[in-house]
């Protein structure tokens, strides 16, 4: 059954590589480079790099193992008819969602902004799900394409720990899908909050999910 198992908080985890897809959440410009909505909020976007190098290597080691690999963007129609004024009226941004910036317009579908960080570019056959708020499921397609595939297990990475993939986790573990979180793949704009986060994914017995990093994962997949 191609099972394998990796060590992890609170126990070890094993999961069959047929029914697991890794989802990396996010990993866009709009978050990670400098000019995009992360920055616009106060924060301090350098932070999330060191999430890239171990994402590569995962993404990478993932293929590999002819893993279902799928990514997300988090976004909106140009027209903004997906953006709620709830979302875009919050706080005091020094630009909002939909406003001119350096790399185009604000978490704008289309815009360059938007686009994943070029080290982690999607290839051909790997789904990206634009989604309009921080959970991957809420308004997208990606349960059903779990389902189609018969996926069981969600090796889950990306930007930002405690916003879209907490949320992401949260969604996928009440729709009976159990979570593996690497957390050197993840980043926070907070570093109190991303290790505060991996606690709570694996405490009460992995209430959310398992919690591991790359290496131990490299050190799992066939290669
Ligand atoms: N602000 C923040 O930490 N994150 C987001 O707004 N979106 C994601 O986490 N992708």
């Amino acid at each position: 059954m191609n099972t394998v198992t990796v060590s992890a908080i609170p126990e070890p985890f094993s999961f069959a590589l047929p029914s697991c897809a890794l989802l990396v959440i996010d990993m866009q410009c709009d978050f990670i480079l400098e000019g995009g909505f992360g920055q616009s909020l106060g924060n301090d976007v350098s932070l999330l790099r060191a999430a890239i190098p171990p994402c590569q290597a995962l993404l990478q080691a993932a293929r590999t193992a002819g893993m279902l690999v799928m990514h997300t963007r988090e976004g909106h129609r140009p027209d903004m008819t997906d953006a709620y004024q709830a979302k875009v009226a919050r706080g005091s941004p020094s630009v909002r969602i939909g406003d001119m910036g350096p790399m185009g317009r604000i978490l704008i579908r289309g815009e360059a902004g938007h686009d994943i960080i070029p080290e982690l570019t999607p290839i051909d056959g790997e789904p990206v799900i634009d989604k309009p708020g921080k959970g991957s499921f809420y308004a997208t397609d990606l349960e059903l394409i779990l389902r189609k595939r018969k996926i069981e297990t969600l090796i889950v990475c990306g930007v930002t720990t405690e916003v879209c993939v907490h949320t992401t986790v949260r969604e996928a573990n009440d729709r009976g899908f159990r979570c593996l979180i690497p957390g050197d793949c993840c980043a926070s704009y907070n570093p109190e909050f991303h290790a505060v986060s991996m606690r709570m994914f694996a405490a009460q017995s992995a209430i959310f999910g398992w919690v591991t990093d790359s290496h131990q994962l490299l050190a799992v997949l066939p290669s």
